[in-house]
């Protein structure tokens, strides 16, 4: 039997922590701008009692993943192709399993995360989401078991930060609000790679109902 959170209750809070690993911050392969200021914050709410659950998540590929542009021979990163009837953009190789890139930032306290989820895994299709792998080949988007694991959990409000605004955090977002939970984005704790991005990003997550938040409002 489903548990429903009704106004009386609105389920405990989780914090998700998005793919903060080295090749996403300063001096890393798929360095996002300034991607390291929302270090110390994430780290303060982490370390707070705010939050009834802490998750974190782990961009992981396989050295030969799809999203790769080394997989597609002239083609360059940031290009993009079609993928499965879908826009895929090309990346530089990052976030390889087991390798530095791929760590989880060491001056965050990962004591305090219940779960770390992995995602990307699949060599033949993306995974911004940490709720469900982008499309496959067969126009399905498998999730990862996120979405369960939150609801067994008593959660029904997600509070994201991490990186990249534009990419995973605003995909695990949108899935996140689909899968029925009340859903926070922590704007300041997360930073975008494409700087224009801002608007689409604000415009696609209050069309789903996401309601984008301050750290300074959460103490
Ligand atoms: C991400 C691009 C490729 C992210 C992951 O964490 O936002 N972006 N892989
Ligand atoms: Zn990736």
């Amino acid at each position: 039997m489903s548990q429903t959170s009704t106004p009386t209750d609105p389920g405990g809070a989780a914090l998700l922590v998005v793919d903060l690993q080295a090749d996403f911050l300063p001096g890393g392969s798929l360095a996002v701008p300034g991607g390291d200021a929302v270090l110390p914050g994430i780290a303060r709410l982490m370390e707070s009692s705010r939050f009834a659950l802490c998750v974190a998540t782990q961009d992981w590929h396989p050295p030969d993943h799809i999203s790769f542009a080394s997989q597609h021979p002239g083609r360059r990163p940031l290009e993009t192709l079609e993928l499965y009837g879908h826009t895929q953009v090309l990346w530089p190789d990052h976030c390889v399993q087991g390798t530095p890139g791929a760590r989880l930032d060491p001056g965050l306290p990962w004591e305090r995360a219940a779960a770390i989820i992995r995602k990307g895994t699949d060599p033949t299709c993306d995974s911004y989401s940490t709720f469900r792998n982008n499309w496959n080949r067969e126009g399905r988007r498998p999730p990862t078991g996120l979405a369960g694991l939150l609801r067994e959990r008593g959660i029904g409000q997600v509070y994201l930060c991490g990186l990249a605004r534009d990419y995973c955090v605003k995909w695990s977002a949108e899935d996140a609000a689909d899968a029925g939970f009340a859903t926070f984005v922590i704007w300041d704790l997360t930073r975008p790679v494409d700087a224009d991005s801002d608007g689409m990003v604000r415009e696609a997550l209050s069309r789903r109902g996401v309601v984008l938040v301050e750290s300074s409002r959460l103490a």
